[in-house]
């Protein structure tokens, strides 16, 4: 992409209305505006973002066997009249009627939707077990949206609903999404930790969030700090093995970890003092376990061996995919903006032209923009008449990070710089070279 013809409306100011630091680099570097409280437009480059974490999400539910579909962000009033939920879940939901004043509403959560899909097409347990997602918008009217996309009205999810035939295999799908979870919030450079936690409106007592430690999140956390020790690296766990999931499942929520909702002092401080933490943690996740609460009331019942109808054992498990990018970001910044891990970065490098129309410097930037890009690689080329130091602040704002800087007189000792945004620290590489390195930082992760 160049620059020139992109849609990147950089602010120079500072937004005012963005308390922490996520929410303003996001204004800042053009990747959101907001419609209304609490619901945002997504520009190109925060478009651009949102889709890898899409991406990864899709990835690594399928790599489980999870299935994808999509049901719609409307939903029936009467749907959650069976479930009970239509009153117990209050002024969150967003209401409204028809033109037939039907009663309708944007839905905050799809277990009832997804329950009702299943009560109609499945009827033995052959056809078990079962998990789907989709990933689709959802509407909370949150008394306090804030902090940009991180507590939206409007959000994206991804909510995956498992069925099974009994509470030992609904518990091996839980385990499974853990397993899953932990993998997918590190491919995006994040350490989530899964804490004990309230379920709230969804229902059941045996759920975890999982949480990224940071000074601005909204939760409060206890927990003992050798579980930050723990990473998931590239195990290949065999996701069919209930074993297998349990030993992880134990490995990572032995340790005392919990929000404030489920905190129980006698507990904690059984923990060693020295490794007791109390802190704040954004929520990107949930899951759930909560038995056969909605397949009774929906009529999820299939026949089992004997013939004998059962209502379903059921979990649900939500990602927070337009959160993570708040996450991330809050995560993974200096003073100077944003630094992308490589797994979500919305171009894989930048190329500052130094001096636009040198023709040495314009066309060993057509060049590399050309190499890059053969080899799949998107890089964002700052082909714009600007001054060099506005150019390296955009790079720096939105974050990309990797950078390579081409002028005319690194060109006549046939270098270009290399720079990474993490570090600071630069490299000068003849062009193919520049090229080869990069190609290298990506090898197998496009
Ligand atoms: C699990 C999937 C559920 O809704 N039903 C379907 C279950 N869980 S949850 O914890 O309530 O939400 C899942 C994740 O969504 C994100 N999230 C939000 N993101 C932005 N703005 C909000 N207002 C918001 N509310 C929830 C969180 O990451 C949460 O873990």
């Amino acid at each position: 992409m160049r620059l020139s013809r992109y849609f990147l409306p950089v602010l120079k100011e500072t937004p005012r209305e963005a308390q922490i630091v996520s929410h303003r680099y996001m204004l800042q570097a053009g990747m959101i505006k907001q419609a209304s409280a609490g619901i945002y437009s997504w520009l190109p480059l925060g478009f651009k973002v949102l889709r890898k974490i899409e991406n990864i999400v899709h990835e690594e539910q399928q790599r489980v066997g999870h299935l994808p579909m999509l049901m719609p962000t409307i939903q029936s009033g009467d749907l959650w009249k069976q479930s009970g939920r239509h009153n117990s879940y209050g002024p969150e939901m967003l209401r409204f009627q028809d033109r037939h004043g039907r009663e309708m509403l944007y839905g905050p959560t799809n277990e009832e939707m997804i329950t009702e899909i299943v009560a109609a097409y499945v009827n033995s347990y052959r056809e078990l077990p079962l998990t789907l997602y989709h990933i689709q918008w959802k509407f909370r009217d949150e008394v306090r949206p804030r902090f940009g996309v991180m507590r939206g009205r409007e959000f994206l999810m991804k909510d995956g609903y498992n069925f099974d035939l009994s509470k030992e295999a609904a518990l091996h799908a839980y385990n499974r999404h853990l397993v899953s979870y932990l993998r997918t919030y590190e491919r995006m450079g994040l350490q989530a930790i899964p804490m004990r936690a309230d379920s709230g409106p969804i229902g059941g007592d045996y759920t975890h969030e999982f949480l990224v430690l940071a000074e601005t999140g909204e939760s409060e956390v206890f927990y003992d700090s050798e579980i930050t020790d723990l990473t998931f690296g590239d195990r290949d766990v065999d996701v069919d093995d209930y074993s297998a999931c349990q030993a992880v499942m134990d490995e990572f929520t032995s340790r005392y970890a919990r929000t404030d909702e489920t905190h129980d002092e006698t507990l904690f401080n059984e923990v060693p003092e020295s490794r007791r933490r109390s802190a704040r943690g954004i929520e990107v996740g949930q899951i759930f376990y909560f038995g056969t609460e909605y397949s009774e009331k929906l009529g999820a019942v299939v026949q089992d061996e004997t013939g004998q109808k059962i209502p379903l054992h059921m979990g649900s498990h939500g990602i927070g995919v337009s959160r993570l990018l708040g996450a991330i970001i809050e995560a993974s910044h200096d003073d100077k903006g944003i630094i992308w891990p490589q797994g979500v970065t919305p171009f894989h490098c930048g190329i500052v032209n130094l001096k636009q129309g040198d023709e040495a410097a314009d066309g060993a930037c057509e060049s590399l923009y050309s190499a890059l890009t053969a080899l799949g690689l998107e890089p964002l080329y700052d082909d714009r008449d600007e001054r060099a130091g506005a150019k390296f602040g955009t790079m720096d704002m939105i974050g990309l990070p990797w950078r390579i800087t081409v002028g005319p007189r690194g060109l006549k000792n046939g270098v270009v710089e290399v720079t990474s945004r993490r570090t600071g620290e630069s490299e000068e590489l003849p062009p193919e070279e520049a090229v080869a390195k990069i190609a290298k930082i990506y090898e197998g992760k496009l």
